[in-house]
């Protein structure tokens, strides 16, 4: 290495940055991170930073930046970029742009005083994209993967009591970016926490912990191997203790002795490994998080304390039985979602509060599984999964979309892959949590793929091996089709994780095709951009009707969505290409079923109703059949099961039928005591029931008999206008593309050429439309009025209370509502359609002093939208911040609105929630 002098901000040797296999120098071994409190010297905080527009180049801005926070959001000039498959600068690899931005970060640093003879660790917790360390202008070393933390020793550079200068230089562009094909941001910086740490001289350098548990007898094996670090000590003692009792301890091997035939035939490398039964043990699961605490200890001959580290260990027992995923012996349903680490602010570096908030939301909304797309997450993440239970696909930062089938096979880029797959076993190797590897995403298959899978298998026999690519095989090599081209995964992958499957293909596998020795778990399914997540009730009746589908994780958790500043001073939600990034991909960076900001998309309700850990069903008179599907606890233990009977929406009677014993995976049928009704008119009563927070359930009970209510005033005939057409939501700008099509049958001006008939009956409003033939899969069939001046709430009776669309309405109950007009659509970063209810039997409109202005009702379950803009607007909108202030709203009363399905990357709208050609005949009172 060489090194240019402080002033001049790095040593760099030259290219470094543009070699695939100039994976690391220097760098330490990873292993699980054990110190804490005293024995950790935080390095976060503000940073003198200077950006260089290339390695060694010339100084584009000098100023002060946070550490962790990626510098492509602490507006130095080089803010960020996105794109999805494309790389973000032009190839080939392993071409490297000249103009290559360059963080120098420098910081004085004093070693406390008291850490005098003990060994000093720098710990960079996650540098993007390229990372090279100086301390006092000398090379100490550097190293790649964005998504790892990165170590080096400092022990003989630094004085403890006295200052130092430690420079850390990171450059964004580099080889190592063609791994890094993600969709999603490119940021750039020092994201994630730096520290240096102490250890003893002689002490322990990594510690893995198998803690197993038989699921039949209850008895934990716990397996503890602890690699002693440095210098030797003859014979010292590794103990072990667990939740503070002694459970064992072995003499600690050292060095290679000069006798070769030790060497070779006995000595199994430094460091010691103890094991111990643990009859009785309560088991881990997502379900029942029970940690358990662990502290090792190296001791010297004379029994005096060496060294000393505490970890968390879970008891479980993961595996492959069959085409089943086990935990602890139960094929568990994966109700997973996809997360990106990201903040609109922070970029890649996120608060632990926000990680602990997305655990949160997670499990509040029955969410029982997590993949860390496509890298490994912040390790914070997986101590709170650890800690509140959540199953995690595991991901190595491995993506080469862009070059999805070469790259890999060329050997330059083989270490790198190794380093990427080792590592992140290596750090993540102790939590619970984890219960499959994955080799990464969307990289092709190539030899190296491989061995990072026998590698993985051979060090951690205790977790199966997940690689989305690998299933692909039959549909690369073979040119087949999904479900057939499933069958013929590679060895790499012990699940078939398919990506946005269709539920024909998915019904198709598990009765035709499916394999008997590999489960099927989607990695990707019901992509959620914006305004979109149909047909998840149906995907989960699939997944529960067939043992060999065991449900999967849903693209994606949060909307990719940045606050960027404007130049006058206001903010807004950012997506690819506001940044003045080219190239981008515009806003398919909002897949999320929670906004940036962590507000519920209707999306995350209906997927949290359909994947509800109980099931309910009508058997006929006042009977209901409940399944427990919790895997490890009684339906008892959860809370009481209550019931309510309204009739349109207010309530005539509830009750509560207490805790109801229900073992876990079994049903049991109990008796509601519905009372009599007496329903009049168009009254329809529904029976709902509700365990806890978990899950609840509606159904209708009965619907009244009798003629019509009289008829009222007449109505004061508000202008009506045909409807044919909506704002496209991306399920049909991107992927199939209708909103073309739209616009080629001139849908957005139907109403000029479509002949609208109206009739009023009294109060009564009659509409007919004859939609013309070869106006296949329009958007809705419907009218547009204008609201009267002064409306700013809605009080109806109808599915609610949020956003529903005839393919994603499971989540939602008939009831009576209320929401200011301005709540009733929701604010999708990218403005399209939404806001629609289904089901509306009467709606009131009401001014700011509540009184009604208007009454819509005697519709027949119609489909209602209300909204102050129009579906021009909408439209024509880029940004929220687009679409016009207006005093007065729009009510839309269609017979027919299109669902939402997935289409933008997966199956379009289904055919019973798509409008054709023929006549439309609907009704209501205005009042
Ligand atoms: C798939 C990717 O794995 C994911 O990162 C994201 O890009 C998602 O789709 C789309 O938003 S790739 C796609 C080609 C199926």
């Amino acid at each position: 290495m060489t090194h240019s002098s402080p002033a001049a901000g790095s040593f760099l040797p030259v290219g470094s940055w543009t070699r695939p296999e100039a994976v690391a120098l220097n760098r330490l071994p990873m292993t699980t991170f054990l110190r804490e409190g005293a024995d950790v010297l935080s390095l976060d905080g503000p940073w003198s930073f200077t950006l260089l527009d290339r390695p060694g180049g010339i100084v584009r801005c000098g100023t002060t930046v946070q550490v962790p926070g990626c510098w492509t959001m602490q507006d130095v000039g080089d803010p960020p970029q996105y794109t999805n498959i494309q790389m973000p600068f032009p190839g080939p690899p392993p071409h490297v742009p000249d103009e290559d931005p360059t963080g120098v970060y420098r910081r004085q640093v004093e070693v406390p005083a008291d850490w005098q003879g003990s060994r000093v660790v720098l710990q960079v917790g996650g540098a993007d994209s390229v990372l090279y360390v100086e301390v006092d202008g000398r090379a100490v070393g550097m190293g790649t993967d964005s998504r790892l933390a990165q170590e080096f020793e400092l022990t003989d550079l630094v004085t403890p009591g006295r200052p130092c200068e430690l420079v850390l230089t990171v450059v964004r562009w580099s080889a190592a970016s063609y791994l890094e094909d993600q969709d999603h941001w490119y940021h750039a910086g020092l994201h994630r926490s730096v520290l240096l740490y102490r250890t003893p001289r002689v002490h322990l350098a990594d510690v893995r912990a198998v803690a197993d548990r038989d699921p039949e007898t209850g008895v934990g094996q716990l397996t503890v191997h602890a690699t002693t670090g440095e210098a030797r000590s003859e014979g010292a003692q590794v103990r072990v203790h667990l939740d503070g009792a002694p459970v064992g301890r072995a003499t600690a091997r050292w060095e290679h002795r000069t006798n070769v035939s030790t060497n070779a035939y006995r000595f199994t490398g430094r460091g010691a490994t103890v094991s111990a039964e643990v009859p009785g043990v309560e088991a881990w699961s997502a379900e029942h998080p029970r940690l358990h605490d662990l502290r090792v200890e190296l001791v010297d001959a004379d029994g005096a304390r060496l060294d000393s580290v505490s970890l968390r260990v879970g008891f479980r027992r993961v595996e492959v039985r069959g085409h089943e995923l086990l935990v602890n012996g139960r094929a568990v349903l994966i109700k997973g979602v996809n997360r990106h680490d990201h903040d609109p602010r922070g970029g890649k570096t996120v608060s632990r509060a926000a990680m602990r908030r997305d655990v949160e939301l997670m499990k509040g909304h029955n969410l029982n599984a997590v993949r860390t797309s496509h890298y490994p997450n912040d390790p914070y993440f997986y101590d709170v999964c650890d800690e509140l239970g959540m199953y995690v696909v595991d991901e190595a930062n491995i993506e080469t979309h862009a070059y999805l089938r070469s790259l890999l096979t060329s050997s330059e880029w083989g270490p790198a892959v190794l380093e990427r797959v080792t590592r992140m076993a290596l750090r993540d190797k102790n939590h619970p949590c984890v219960v499959m590897w994955s080799l990464g995403n969307e990289s092709g298959w190539a030899p190296v793929l491989d061995a990072a899978a026998a590698w993985l298998r051979a060090y951690d026999p205790t977790r199966p091996v997940h690689y989305e690519n690998g299933y692909l095989d039959g549909a690369l090599a073979g040119g087949l089709t999904p479900p057939q081209s499933w069958r013929t995964p590679r060895r790499e992958t012990d699940v078939v994780p398919p990506m946005y499957p269709s539920i024909e293909d998915l019904e198709e596998w598990a009765t035709t095709v499916a394999l008997p020795e590999r489960p099927l778990i989607m990695c990707e399914y019901a992509h959620a951009m914006n305004n979109s997540g149909g047909d998840l009730d149906r995907y989960w009746a699939a997944i529960r009707r067939h043992p060999d589908l065991q449900g999967g994780f849903v693209w994606d958790w949060v909307d990719q969505a940045l606050v960027q500043r404007l130049p006058d001073g206001t903010e807004r939600l950012a997506y690819g290409g506001d940044f003045g990034d080219t190239p981008h991909d515009g806003p398919f960076c909002l897949n999320g079923v929670v906004a940036a900001d962590r507000t519920p998309h209707p999306s995350l309700l209906e997927l949290a109703h359909v994947v509800q850990p109980v099931g309910f069903a009508w058997t006929g008179g006042e009977g209901v059949r409940l399944t427990n599907e919790h895997d490890f606890t009684d339906l008892a233990d959860v809370a009481d099961v209550d019931w309510a009977v309204t009739v349109d929406g207010e309530d005539v009677a509830a009750g509560t039928l207490g805790r109801v014993p229900v073992a876990p995976g079994a049903t049991t049928d109990v008796r509601v005591p519905v009372p009599p009704l007496r329903l009049h008119g168009r009254q329809v009563a529904h029976l709902s029931l509700r365990v806890g927070a978990v899950a609840s359930w509606q159904t209708e009970l009965a619907r009244a008999q009798d003629a019509e209510p009289p008829a009222a005033a007449a109505g004061p005939g508000l202008p009506t206008r045909l409807a044919l057409w909506r704002a496209p939501i991306d399920n049909e700008t991107y992927g199939p593309r209708h909103a073309e099509r739209w616009e080629q049958l001139g849908l957005p001006t139907a109403h000029e050429r479509v002949q609208l008939r109206t009739e009023t009956e009294g109060a009564r409003v009659i509409h007919e439309v004859t939609v013309p033939d070869g106006w296949d899969d329009i958007p809705r069939v419907g009218v547009r009025l204008g609201l009267p001046p002064g409306v700013v709430a809605v009080d109806w009776l109808g599915r609610g209370p949020h956003e529903n669309y005839s393919d994603r309405r499971a989540g939602t109950t008939v009831g009576r509502w209320r929401t200011a007009v301005d709540d009733w659509p929701v604010r999708y970063v990218h403005p399209q359609a939404s806001g629609n209810r289904t089901g509306v039997r009467w709606l009131r409109f009401l001014d700011a002093d509540d009184r009604v202005v208007l009454t819509v009702d005697d519709l027949d379950d119609l489909d209602v939208t209300v909204s102050r803009w129009t579906d021009e607007e909408l439209a024509a909108a880029g940004h929220l911040e687009d679409l016009p202030a207006r005093e007065h709203a729009y009510l839309w009363i269609d017979a027919r609105h299109r669902g939402v399905g997935s289409g933008a990357v997966g199956p379009d709208v289904s055919a019973p929630h798509r409008i054709g050609p023929g006549t439309y005949r609907w009704s209501y009172r205005l009042r």
